[in-house]
């Protein structure tokens, strides 16, 4: 066995954001940057030695390359075995499956999320710890460290593996099991939801579905559990075959980037349901015949109808939302008379609350949703339960969130994305605000009185550890929220995002295009951050 010790330099670039390391794929082609990356996530485990390794990617451009590079340097760091997806493939939330099933170390998913691909796109790299999920930002912060102090890297002199052929190899003395993608993933799902509701359902003749994989990793999961295992008619996955530049589209599922599947939703003889994922599987959006479920109703719906669902039947400990996400959801908890939480954005931050068992669904705006059956959120799954639950009520999408805003009441909730803005002005913007914050207190604006106005800091109830500075808030007495953050999955200058929610008890008033019933709001944002003449932007890039 031959391994090279390689010298090297550090990158001063290599911190990573929300989720991961993300970045053009041109910098990862570096001599050396991802070879670094690599050696200092394993550096900064406490024993990799002897441990299992789980490795798998979204498919995108350098997925392959990147594998067979990682797999030589964890056979040099000496891990016994590598459980790689077959053709390099793996969701996100297959990865977080696999960790869990089979008692893994940990993972690494390669993955730029819903960040474009191709040689002129985006590449990313993330840890995963034993539990399934992502590192939290003491294991992130420890790799960034690593990186900022590496002289060297090791890795195995050997040929390349390959990838698309099952089963076991040896690379050096590591064990590398080519793995199925999708088998244990779907098993899981089988596990929580009622397939044979789901399946009578969708062979019923009487309800259709289209499912839009936009060319991305959940392909070849959605077609081998909707179409091959539930009976859905051939066809139902649209864009099936994950591309290594998901078909030049953008993998995010929104209504501006899925406009396939919207056009489709919102067309003549529109199927009944509709739901998109993202470039890595763990992004999710629903559709009704001609309806949009915000990300935020979506959690507080299947919150409020999970006893219906073979795996949440005996009910939920607690429901954990991002910052920014509407608080429809705590009104359900209310109901249920069960704990809700209020987490920074990243999915890492529900981690504790999942293991320690005080929150069973968690959500985010950003088109997120999961639950304490892996530790990464989970599109496909979202899909299942909201088919499951559809099945059961013998609702339409949109009577079911309809009649759920008449029990609650609708949070009217909208984000607004201003991208690619100059990241020394974005900073700027944030400045102004923060030094603002304390005057507002008290002050009545239009018609609305601030309650609150802060910058959002977090201490995890499990661990105590404490994260500062994760986004502007300003609350207003009757519930409404302002949000303002600057995202860190961005890989091109700063994207500001502006959250805006606001409350609405009266049923008569739930039809409003969200747009206007939140213009006051949208008023307010513009005179309190000046984000037109900060950004140089008349309008978002971006409105979900
Ligand atoms: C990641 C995180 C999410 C977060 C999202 C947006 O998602 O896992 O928790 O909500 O980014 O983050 P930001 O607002 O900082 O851009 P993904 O799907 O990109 O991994």
């Amino acid at each position: 066995m031959n391994i090279r010790t390689v010298s090297t330099q550090p990158f001063l670039d290599q911190k990573p954001g929300t989720s991961g390391l993300r970045k053009q794929v041109s910098q990862f082609q570096t001599h050396h940057y991802l070879e670094n990356f690599t050696q200092s996530i394993f550096d900064s485990l406490e024993n990799c030695h002897g441990q299992t390794l789980v490795l798998g990617g979204d498919g995108r451009f350098y997925n392959r390359q990147a594998i067979q590079i990682i797999l030589k340097i964890a056979a040099a760091n000496g891990f016994k075995r590598v459980l790689v997806g077959q053709g390099g493939i793996l969701s996100t939330p297959a990865v977080s499956c696999i960790i869990r099933k089979y008692q893994a170390f940990g993972g690494i998913v390669l993955s730029a999320s819903h960040n474009p691909g191709g040689p002129n796109g985006d590449f990313g790299i993330k840890y995963n710890i034993s539990n399934g999920g992502p590192a939290p930002e003491k294991v992130t912060d420890a790799i960034y460290a690593r990186t900022k102090t590496i002289d060297a890297y090791r890795i195995l002199e050997s040929n390349d593996l390959d990838l698309d052929r099952l089963g076991t190899t040896l690379l050096g003395d590591t064990t590398v099991d080519v793995v199925d993608s999708v088998v244990d993933y779907s098993q899981l799902m089988e596990s929580l939801f009622d397939f044979d509701r789901i399946h009578e359902l969708l062979t019923s003749g009487q309800f259709s579905a289209c499912i839009d994989s936009l060319h991305a990793v959940t392909g070849p999961y959605a077609r081998s559990i909707f179409e091959q295992r539930l009976g859905a008619p051939v066809g139902t996955v649209q864009n099936g075959i994950p591309l290594e530049d998901f078909g030049g589209g953008h993998p995010d599922p929104n209504l501006v980037y899925a406009h396939d599947l919207v056009d489709r939703l919102y067309g003549a003889d529109a199927p009944d349901f509709g739901a998109a994922s993202d470039g890595d599987g763990d992004r999710n959006m629903i559709l009704g015949r001609r309806f949009f479920v915000t990300p935020s109703d979506s959690l507080a719906v299947l919150a409020a109808n999970a006893t219906l669902v073979p795996g949440y039947r005996n009910g939920l400990a607690g429901i954990a939302r991002s910052m920014p996400t509407s608080q429809a959801s705590d009104r359900v908890a209310r109901k249920l008379g069960i704990d809700a939480y209020e987490t920074p954005t990243g999915w890492k931050f529900f981690g504790n609350l999942l293991d320690v068992g005080k929150a069973t669904l968690c959500g985010e705006e950003s088109f997120g949703t999961g639950s304490n059956h892996i530790r990464e959120k989970d599109g496909l799954w979202a899909v299942l339960f909201w088919l499951n639950i559809v099945a059961v009520r013998q609702q339409s999408v949109e009577t079911i969130v309809q009649s759920h805003w008449q029990e609650y009441g609708r949070n009217y909730y909208s984000r607004h994305d201003y991208e690619s803005v100059n990241g020394e002005r974005a900073n700027a913007l944030m400045d102004q605000l923060q030094s603002n914050l304390s005057s507002l207190s008290g002050q009545t604006i239009a018609h609305y009185t601030v309650k609150y106005a802060d910058n959002f800091s977090y201490t995890d109830p499990v661990d105590g550890s404490f994260s500062a500075n994760q986004g502007v808030r300003i609350g207003f007495t009757d519930g409404s929220r302002i949000v303002f953050r600057l995202s860190g999955t961005g890989t091109q200058g700063a994207t500001l995002r502006l959250y805006l929610e606001s409350y609405e008890p009266n049923s008569n008033r739930h039809h409003l295009d969200p747009q206007v019933a939140l213009t006051d709001l949208i008023t307010i944002a513009e005179q309190l951050a000046q984000i037109r003449s900060f950004t140089g932007m008349d309008v978002p890039t971006v409105i979900t």
